[in-house]
């Protein structure tokens, strides 16, 4: 970790949780690559709305990429190595993806993070995910890489209690934030994404998040 200066570590780096670090502006080198990889994947496996284990449909749309992908269904939330719309294995994690989550990884201090699994989350105006912890993964020992493309969105960290106090921050397009460690089990959500229009990507939000699920 770098030294705190008014709270804003230097090189665009901020402190959110023991762990946890955003790095601003992290993904803009990438970006072009990286949104070619994401037209590639949504080709082979389209965004969906997904049904909770409660019968709830979600606001959020998602699909995946790499080795195994996050669904839920009325069954329940889990990794899956196929597709259930398809029955065809995931789209093979774009090289750009890796390159850049393994990077940001490396920036943040878990310089052997090699992610098998990419949730990629769709947010059109009004969509929201409420407060959670993901616990899916099968060690909790490597972190999670966030990157977000699109519109802006208020992001809500809280703590290992769902009731503690949750921080909010704003995540802009090209923003990538690390969680590991004692963060690494920290309830977090998205508010409502608020109406708008981004250059790139249009009325959305785009939110890639690499795991090491197996
Ligand atoms: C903190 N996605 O996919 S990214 C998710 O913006 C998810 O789409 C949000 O929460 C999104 O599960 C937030 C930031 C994030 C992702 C995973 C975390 C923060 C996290 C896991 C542990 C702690
Ligand atoms: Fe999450």
């Amino acid at each position: 970790m770098t030294d705190l200066f008014d709270g804003i570590e230097r090189g665009g780096r901020e402190p959110m949780g023991e762990g946890a670090a955003l790095l601003r502006g992290f993904a803009l080198a990438f970006e072009d690559e990286v949104l070619a990889g994401l037209d590639a994947v949504v080709a082979q496996a389209p965004f969906r709305h997904m049904v909770t284990p409660g019968g709830y449909t979600m606001s959020v749309a998602m699909t995946n990429c790499g080795a195994a992908g996050w669904v839920t269904d009325r069954s329940g939330y889990r990794y899956d190595a196929n597709d259930p719309l398809t029955g065809r294995p995931w789209p093979e994690m774009p090289e750009a993806f890796r390159t850049l989550a393994r990077a940001a990884a490396a920036e943040a201090g878990y310089p052997d993070f090699t992610p098998d699994a990419c949730l990629i989350n769709r947010y059109e105006p009004g969509a929201r995910l409420s407060l959670h912890q993901d616990r899916n993964e099968r060690d909790f020992a490597n972190p999670i890489v966030s990157v977000s493309l699109g519109l802006p969105a208020t992001f809500q960290f809280g703590g290992l209690q769902r009731s503690d106090p949750v921080r909010r921050y704003a995540l802009r397009h090209g923003d990538v934030a690390v969680w590991g460690g004692p963060s690494r089990l920290a309830f977090h959500g998205v508010t409502a994404l608020k109406e708008g229009m981004h250059p790139r990507l249009g009325r959305m939000r785009i939110n890639l998040t690499f795991r090491g699920a197996l």
